[in-house]
């Protein structure tokens, strides 16, 4: 079933902005200096199956068994591979937000490998220039941002809808508060979907609000030179969100996710008289039941959104 599956190639860059990395390396070992481009995404074993969906698409790279922390990797190292498959993919399908930046000078850096100029003297001092204004070496205070993705550019690409679900696979949450017997009703049951960035990425979440035509959501700012969107009201997620990912599909544990509170939010519109929760015991116990629900992990076809397969 994996092999006849494709991804749209928007998904890929979407959740790639969200868990990929551009890097270049070296290393010196005594007289001996190591250089390498790779492109890798590191996330959650839970997400293995999407991960392998990835590789599948793009036909190179390997998967790494489970590391002690329960993560796997996805890595792109050979040369060619870098060349002819994963630059030219993310020149059609730009990376949207500051990552591209760093799509840039790995650009730049494998342009070296493609001439061997990384193994001079002057290729390997180019390398090491590029690496050191890669992400967290950028300097935040400028604020520097790619054209494309700024609104009102003229060359500003608007979000693809995949994009956006490839993204939330990543760094979007989809939750339900739960809390312990004595909260009141109010918040218990109260589900929310958002996503959380960097203080950098502040206009990729203006576009993914504009993409979803949700401009009167604020972007709030957190601790830490984070920023997030939470989308909590039920009415928006019952008319926007679960429309929206119906339409242009999550994979792996955010799918599971997704269902669950998609079902949650029936069971409580089903339970509702003029919009307000008629809340019992019982209620709540079938809410925690299909949130706490873990058989549905398991089930392959759920988290690769292959129904009809
Ligand atoms: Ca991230």
């Amino acid at each position: 079933m994996l092999s006849n599956f494709s991804i749209n190639p928007w998904t890929i860059t979407g959740y790639v902005e969200a868990e990929g990395n551009f890097s270049i390396s070296v290393y010196k070992y005594g007289s001996n200096v190591t250089r390498a481009i790779t492109f890798n995404i590191h996330v959650h074993a839970e997400d293995i199956i999407f991960l392998t969906l990835i590789k599948n698409y793009f036909n190179c790279g390997t998967i790494c068994s489970v590391d002690k922390f329960g993560h796997v990797t996805y890595t792109v190292k050979r040369k060619d591979d870098i060349l002819n498959i994963i630059i030219p993919f993310f020149t059609k399908y730009p990376l949207q937000g500051t990552k591209y930046l760093d799509f840039l000078l790995f650009v730049q850096a494998a342009n070296l490998f493609s001439k061997n100029e990384h193994l001079t003297d002057e290729g390997t001092a180019k390398l090491l220039v590029f690496k050191n204004l890669m992400n967290t070496n950028r300097d935040k205070s400028k604020f520097i941002q790619p054209s494309h993705s700024i609104l009102g550019n003229k060359d500003y690409i608007p979000l693809d809808p995949n994009y956006i679900s490839g993204f939330s696979i990543g760094d979007g949450h989809f939750s339900l508060r739960k809390n312990s017997a004595n909260i009141k009703n109010q918040v218990f049951g109260s589900l929310s979907y958002g996503v959380t960035q960097h203080v950098d990425n502040t206009y990729l979440l203006k576009s993914i609000l504009l993409a979803l035509d949700l401009n009167n959501i604020n972007i709030h700012k957190k601790a830490l030179g984070t920023i997030q969107i939470n989308i909590s009201d039920r009415a928006t997620i019952r008319n926007t969100i679960i429309p929206f990912f119906d339409k242009y599909p999550l994979y792996g544990m955010k799918l599971i996710a997704f269902l669950k509170i998609k079902d949650i939010l029936k069971l409580l519109d089903d339970n509702s008289i003029n919009g307000r929760v008629k809340w019992t015991p019982e209620l709540k116990e079938e809410i925690l039941k299909i949130w706490d629900n873990k058989s549905s992990i398991l089930n392959e076809d759920a988290t690769l959104n292959v129904k009809g397969w």
